[in-house]
């Protein structure tokens, strides 16, 4: 950060500490004047955010504290970005085809796509990065595509995206959330709209007993599906608590209906809690069953004749609930209203009785219900018993107490609202830096805002998001950077700088490539040393290594027709020098990093001369790294 910055503060002539301490009268005397628990005006925030925007500036050469890892919504990819600077670091392309790196185009990345590359779109929402012991280990970031159904593991060493899961049995995956203790052994998931099942064109009725959705565990390392839950209603947010018990997910459509009218005719809805070893001993007892061709234990956690099923509970919500957070002292699931303004908080100490049968109602686990605003949507906290609650209709992240709104709830008069920020415009997400682990840290917060209307200059009618940071770090919330974002990021997370580990070049024996190294063997091909042609009736495989500014073969002579897979080997292990292969007029396009192995399969279907290049600037003769394949008429 900036420690190289001036002792002295120019104008004010202050020293920094004095002007530290100036600062902090400052925010005293905005909550003396009664603007806390109120609303700052653009004047007052654009004073107090003064210091803070000096704590943001990170100095050119100096590096950021936190990795970011945003959503990229529906643009299917995710962005890798500096706190606090915001400046975007790399994008990881997931569930999108890119140009730059050739996901979706190369035999590498279709590997990893399996069935699913014929889609060449995806939604994502929700990144989550693995955990040991309730704290992040920065090996994998996992992400949910609403578009596909599927979910997708990011590996945090390379920040490529190594495995595909598509969920069978369902449309739409939503909320996703990771087991946090003892690790990450389960990749929980919603499937968010119900469906006939079968579903195969005989009953369209959502009334129907078999019509219904399903809670999803994916296993963390195999990415194959554990096992599946089918629920009452709908979901929509899930997350997990601190004891690796229960896991809690919002369900909006308890009515079980097809449009917006019915979606609303409850005046409650509920939080769906489950029980997850409950559910491991009903699949080893052999307590399940199978849905279509699909071979994943599904266990049914609906109620049945008013009765509870041993897996799940359903507790009272009151309306459309989004959200669903574990605060980070690990006491409470929040569920959030959305269409009230009010949050409810779960106790999760309750909860044991509540599935022993020791409570009467279900709402006896309920201990607080602040009234927040309007349209609580996420809430997120900074370890030291504050949350933060997005008001998308108030255009405000709200931040409260949670002590005091349990007190309140047992009748005392407490006011539990500590202050209300305006955000430009109707939040979504709002994350906390390290806000998922024990380790939360309160410093920084972003608000990732839908509407950004006048806050830059105009790009005709689609306009960018508006992710807003915000300093948590004192007692008033301060909006220091707005962070213009393209495509709905939803979501975001934030991790040390320490807790995130890259390699610095390739590993030879990487799995990212180890297919591609397969098949060269079977052709008889050292990958790191040779320069040749093998021809397999009408296939044609060109291996090349690459080491600047040349590649092995500048010349490749096929037939027209010919299936024509070019694999290059970068043999440059200098950090940071990538090239890139080209055939130009082919859709062709790879990056191939230093020590990498990357392949691509096109057909040369037009007989000529066809030049290649390399895309990546690479060296001073990087223009000149050329080749060109010569294809003779059929
Ligand atoms: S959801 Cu978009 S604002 Cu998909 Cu997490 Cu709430
Ligand atoms: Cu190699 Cu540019
Ligand atoms: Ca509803």
């Amino acid at each position: 950060m900036s420690d190289k910055q001036s002792d002295k503060d120019e104008k004010t002539g202050l020293s920094r500490r004095g002007f530290l301490g100036a600062s902090a009268l400052t925010s005293a005397a905005v909550a003396a004047s009664g603007l806390v628990g109120g609303v700052m005006t653009r004047d007052s925030w654009a004073a107090a955010a003064k210091e803070a925007q000096q704590k943001i500036h990170v100095a050119p050469g100096e590096l950021d504290e936190y990795y970011g890892f945003w959503s990229g919504g529906h643009q299917g990819e995710v962005r890798v970005l500096g706190i606090p600077s915001m400046r975007e670091l790399m994008r990881i392309p997931v569930f999108n085809v890119d140009s730059a790196t050739g996901w979706g185009l190369t035999n590498e990345s279709r590997h990893i796509l399996g069935d699913s590359a014929k889609f060449l779109n995806g939604d994502c929402h929700h990144p989550h990065i693995s955990m040991t012991d309730g704290k992040y280990d920065g090996k994998y970031l996992f992400i949910n595509d609403k578009a596909n159904s599927r979910v997708a593991r990011i590996r945090l060493d390379i920040m490529k995206c190594d495995k595909i899961t598509t969920i069978p049995n369902v449309q739409a995956i939503h909320g996703l959330r990771l087991q946090k203790v003892p690790y990450t052994k389960y990749v929980f998931c919603n499937a968010e709209f119900i469906i006939p099942h079968p579903n195969d064109g005989k009953v369209f009725d959502l009334e129907d007993e078999n019509s219904f959705t399903l809670y999803n565990a994916v296993d963390a390392e195999t990415m194959e599906v554990a096992f599946q839950v089918i629920v009452d209603g709908n979901l929509d947010n899930t997350d997990m608590d601190y004891t690796g018990r229960f896991t809690a997910a919002t369900c909006y459509n308890s009515e079980k209906a097809f449009d917006l009218g019915g979606m609303m005719r409850n005046e409650r809805d509920w939080v769906v809690v489950f029980d997850i070893p409950a559910v491991e001993k009903e699949i080893k007892a052999g307590r399940f069953i199978t849905l279509g061709d699909s071979k994943v234990p599904v266990v049914d956690g609906r109620k049945k004749d008013g009765k509870d099923s041993v897996v799940t509970r359903y507790i009272p919500v009151p309306k459309n609930p989004h959200g669903l957070n574990t605060s980070t002292d690990g006491k409470y699931f929040i569920a959030n209203g959305k269409l009230s303004p009010t949050c409810t908080m779960i106790d999760i100490d309750l909860l044991p009785d509540l599935f022993a049968g020791k409570l009467k109602d279900p709402r006896d686990v309920v201990v607080g219900e602040p009234e927040l605003g309007l349209g609580p949507l996420h809430t997120t906290f900074d370890g030291r018993g504050n949350a933060y609650t997005t008001l998308f209709i108030d255009s405000q992240v709200v931040k409260w107490n949670m002590e005091e709104a349990r007190r309140a709830y047992k009748g005392e008069k407490v006011n539990y609202i500590k202050q209300k920020l305006d955000v430009h415009y109707q939040p979504g997400h709002l994350h906390a830096s390290l806000c998922e682990t024990s380790e939360a840290d309160g410093k920084w917060l972003v608000a990732l805002s839908k509407f950004s209307k006048d806050r830059f200059l105009p790009t005709g009618p689609l306009h960018p998001e508006n992710d807003q940071l915000i300093d948590i770090s004192g007692d008033v919330m301060k909006l220091v950077h707005d962070g213009p974002t393209f495509a709905e990021p939803h979501d975001c997370i934030m991790a040390r700088r320490d807790q995130i580990k890259t390699r610095k070049i390739w590993d030879r024996n990487d799995p990212f490539f180890a297919p591609t190294v397969a098949m060269a063997k079977k052709d008889g091909i050292k990958l790191e040393e040779d320069n040749k042609v093998i021809r397999d009736g009408n296939k044609v495989r060109v291996y090349m290594t690459s080491m600047a500014p040349a590649y092995g073969l500048t010349e490749f002579k096929v037939k027209q027709g010919n299936e024509v897979t070019v694999v290059i080997t970068n043999m440059d292990q200098i950090e940071d020098v990538s090239h890139g292969f080209v055939m130009v007029n082919h859709g062709v396009s790879m990056e191939i990093s230093p020590n990498q192995t990357s392949s691509i399969t096109f057909i040369a279907d037009k007989p000529g001369l066809h030049w290649y290049y390399c895309s990546w600037f690479c060296h001073a003769l990087h223009m000149e790294m050329v080749g060109r394949m010569m294809v003779e008429p059929a």
